[in-house]
């Protein structure tokens, strides 16, 4: 049976969200959206903005400060709708994005002033001078891989950390199939060649020599997928009802999917050969739509709950036992308040905003955003989050931001033999 899809008492707004600007918010200039589907919450250096993606752009919303958007462009490489995820796939504890098209995933890894140093080597007058210049590297650094296998339909495929490593794979379900790709990142730079070159020379030769250790340059790739398939008995709820999270908190992620009373959860067993194990439970979930509903951790026991929004009350599956870590014994389910103001659902955002554990939620209706947190036995009154959404800045950082220090051996300036 699939679970109830309506959610009759949900003031929904019409998918105008990229035009309309409520007659309230007139004060507000501009905001931009991207198509539903193509926005989420994301953690950057500068805390957990709502990120939007445009076309060739993505513009990065503060949560809770007046700051306007910054737009960052990153390429137009988005796929279809749920085949784009945002995940931390490298660990460093800032999200990233990934997008598959057919075997090719294209991944943005957000920087945040990564050092690079690179160096070059000349030959002035038979005088051998070594220039190293540092970089910062800031902003979403552009990768493309590929996959073996094939994708799930749309709405099976997730992004989690599936074998425990710190660093977010992608997985996506067909029948009994679970195809896990596995990221392992490989670092931004690699030990540079360098070009000794002979400028006293008409016209000048090139040649190149060994790096020295403290140089380094790009690499080609910064990671790579590795795949394996696991099984699984089936079962599956509809897409709006199946989600990846780490229901039994021992730190893998796992699936679970709901159908009516009954939620199968597949989880992790960790590794890259370990598999799922698979349990159902029955739980009296009152579903509300799936658009609404959302895997989290809404009561900060590490463990992620199932939560289901309805008008003005938000149904919560609780995984149990509360607090006791890799064990998942059922769902306690729980009606909690919050403020009936709701945005579309693909302009909805459940994610821990205020960095105290719980899961909040934030809405937005084209430029308003109301952000309720979480208090453990409801929302608090929802924050109006409207200013950050004022006309975006342009220029946004990207790839290599300017040098930021010289060691005493600028390009373009001979100062003297740096090693
Ligand atoms: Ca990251
Ligand atoms: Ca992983
Ligand atoms: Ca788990
Ligand atoms: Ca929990």
């Amino acid at each position: 049976m699939r679970p109830q899809s309506t959610m009759k008492r949900l003031a929904l707004v019409a998918a105008a969200m990229a035009v309309a600007v409520p007659a309230h918010a007139q004060a507000l200039t501009a905001c931009k959206w991207g198509s539903p589907g193509y926005s989420w919450a994301m953690k950057t250096p500068e805390g957990t903005k709502i990120a939007t993606g445009i076309s060739g752009d993505v513009i990065l919303y503060s949560s809770l400060t007046l700051s306007p958007g910054k737009v960052i462009p990153v390429g137009n490489f988005w796929s279809g709708l749920g085949y784009n995820w945002v995940g931390d796939f490298n660990g460093d504890g800032f999200d990233d994005i990934a997008s598959a098209n057919g075997s090719t995933v294209e991944m943005r890894l957000q920087t945040n002033n990564v050092p690079i140093s690179e160096c070059r080597r000349e030959v002035v007058n038979g005088q051998s001078l070594t220039k190293r210049q540092d970089y910062k590297l800031s902003g979403f650094q552009k990768d493309s891989l590929q996959v073996s296998g094939s994708w799930g339909a749309p709405g099976y495929s997730w992004t989690g950390d599936f074998d425990g490593d710190g660093r977010a794979d992608i997985a996506t379900a067909s029948g009994n199939d679970v195809r896990i790709h596995f990221y392992d990142f490989t670092g931004y730079t690699v030990p540079a060649t360098q070009w000794l070159y002979d400028a006293g020379h008409s016209p000048a030769t090139y040649q190149r020599e060994p790096g020295y250790a403290s140089c380094s340059t790009l690499a080609d790739h910064f990671g790579q997928f590795t795949s394996k398939t696991w099984s699984v008995p089936g079962g599956w709820g509809a897409a709006d009802y199946s989600w990846a999270a780490d229901f039994n908190g021992d730190g893998t992620t796992d699936i679970a999917t709901a159908n009516g009373g009954n939620i199968r959860v597949f989880s992790s067993k960790g590794g890259r050969t370990g598999g799922f194990d698979s349990k159902d439970f029955s739980v009296p979930m009152p579903w509300g739509s799936g658009a609404y509903t959302w895997a989290a951790d809404f009561n900060k026991d590490g463990k992620a709950d199932i939560a289901s929004a309805s008008g003005d009350t938000i149904s919560i599956a609780i995984a149990q036992p509360v607090g006791q870590k890799g064990v998942l014994t059922g769902f306690a389910v729980e009606r909690q308040p919050i403020t009936n103001w709701w945005g579309d659902a693909a302009y909805t955002f459940v994610k821990d905003f205020t960095g105290d554990g719980r899961a909040d939620v934030a809405t937005a209706r084209g430029c308003d955003v109301k952000m309720s947190a979480s208090t453990g036995s409801g929302f608090a009154a929802p924050v109006d989050w409207r200013y950050s959404l004022r006309a975006p800045s342009t220029g946004g950082a990207t790839g290599i931001s300017p040098p930021t220090s010289y060691n005493g051996c600028g390009l373009g300036s001979v100062v003297g033999t740096c090693q």
